[in-house]
């Protein structure tokens, strides 16, 4: 309850847009005493908000730091219900146990758990996911989309393509869509997406889509090891970009996209993906579990399987790989 008060009276800080807010009607409406209201301004200014204190008139929003919270990504959003309820950490291992945990006591459709680091981020198969502090985007959305369990896969698309328009209007750059989960720029991962599934035979309980963005890092941000195959939006465009309107704006596509699938089936998802896919036509190696196999990419069937023509003339639906393009 109270950490709702405390949010409700960051929103109103910025609504008012430089007019003071009083501290004691807003104390007033909502039960509390004028040290409480004081104590939340004392946090916020801790957190890096800049607020004067007007005599008479109360509290002034002058400056506020560049964080993903609440009240910065909600005064962007345009959704209907992703991103409604939003659960904001300074820090914490992964945005994906979070949202596992929390979908699984029954969290509604469209949280959203966002962090500005991750001590313990991960990728597919457990592989360590990079995510410094304060320079990327490390969220998980819990969806519950009217979808068969079947069809969980295909919303790594969905997301996929949800990004890159959304990096194409917050940005002015078009990023290229390797199948099945990274986002490029210049041929440079930049996002990685994470798609896991809470389920039961027939029915989906919850979808988790966690996404990893670099967004503001420069080069040497990054460990040496990434260096060569990681790059980062502000790299890439050479500017400074406000994380929390990217995510708001994240919000906005797959909620679109989301409900586009549901209604009219994978068809519309899979032209959009096939247009920012830097795959199709091009020869690619499959690294499986249990196999590796090389071919001709002919693009994405309706289920969202990578189609490959193998030298052998056939044709084979992939699941699950890590795909490497051979220039
Ligand atoms: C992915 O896995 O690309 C999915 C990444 C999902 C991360 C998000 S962040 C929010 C949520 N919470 C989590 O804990 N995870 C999700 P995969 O395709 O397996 O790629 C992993 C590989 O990418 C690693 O083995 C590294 O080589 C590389 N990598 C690690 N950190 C990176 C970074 N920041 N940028 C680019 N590449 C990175």
């Amino acid at each position: 309850m109270n950490m709702n008060v405390k949010d409700e009276l960051l929103k109103r800080l910025f609504e008012a847009q430089g007019e003071p807010i009083s501290g004691q009607e807003f104390a007033d409406e909502f039960g509390l005493s004028r040290t409480a209201i004081w104590k939340y301004i004392k946090e916020f200014e801790e957190d890096g908000y800049e607020i004067a204190s007007i005599r008479k008139k109360g509290y002034v929003l002058i400056a506020s730091p560049d964080r993903v919270n609440s009240a910065n990504i909600q005064k962007h959003l345009q959704t209907k219900t992703y991103g409604r309820t939003i659960d904001y950490h300074a820090s914490c291992g992964s945005t994906q146990n979070i949202a596992h945990d929390a979908a699984q006591a029954g969290a509604p459709d469209g949280t959203l758990i966002v962090s500005e680091e991750q001590t313990a981020g991960k990728g597919r198969l457990s592989r360590p996911w990079n995510s410094a502090a304060q320079k990327g985007i490390w969220m998980s959305l819990i969806v519950r989309p009217s979808l068969m369990p079947q069809q969980a896969p295909q919303m790594t698309l969905v997301a996929a393509v949800a990004i890159v328009r959304a990096i194409e209007n917050v940005a002015g750059i078009e990023a290229t869509i390797k199948w099945p989960n990274d986002i490029l720029l210049h041929g440079k991962k930049m996002t990685g997406i994470l798609t896991e599934l809470q389920s039961e035979p027939d029915r989906i309980k919850a979808i988790i889509l966690g996404i990893g963005m670099n967004v503001n890092q420069d080069e040497e941000d990054f460990p040496e090891e990434l260096q060569e195959i990681a790059t980062s939006l502000k790299i890439a465009c050479g500017k400074q970009i406000d994380r929390a309107k990217l995510i708001a704006e994240i919000l906005g596509f797959i909620e679109l996209y989301t409900s586009m699938y549901e209604k009219h089936g994978f068809g519309p998802i899979k032209l959009l993906w096939e247009s920012y896919s830097n795959t199709a036509g091009k020869r690619i190696r499959a690294v499986m579990l249990n196999e590796t196999i090389e071919g001709t990419a002919l693009g994405i069937s309706e289920e969202g399987l990578l189609e490959l023509r193998l030298d052998d003339g056939s044709v084979r639906g992939i699941y699950s790989a890590d795909i490497f393009i051979k220039e």
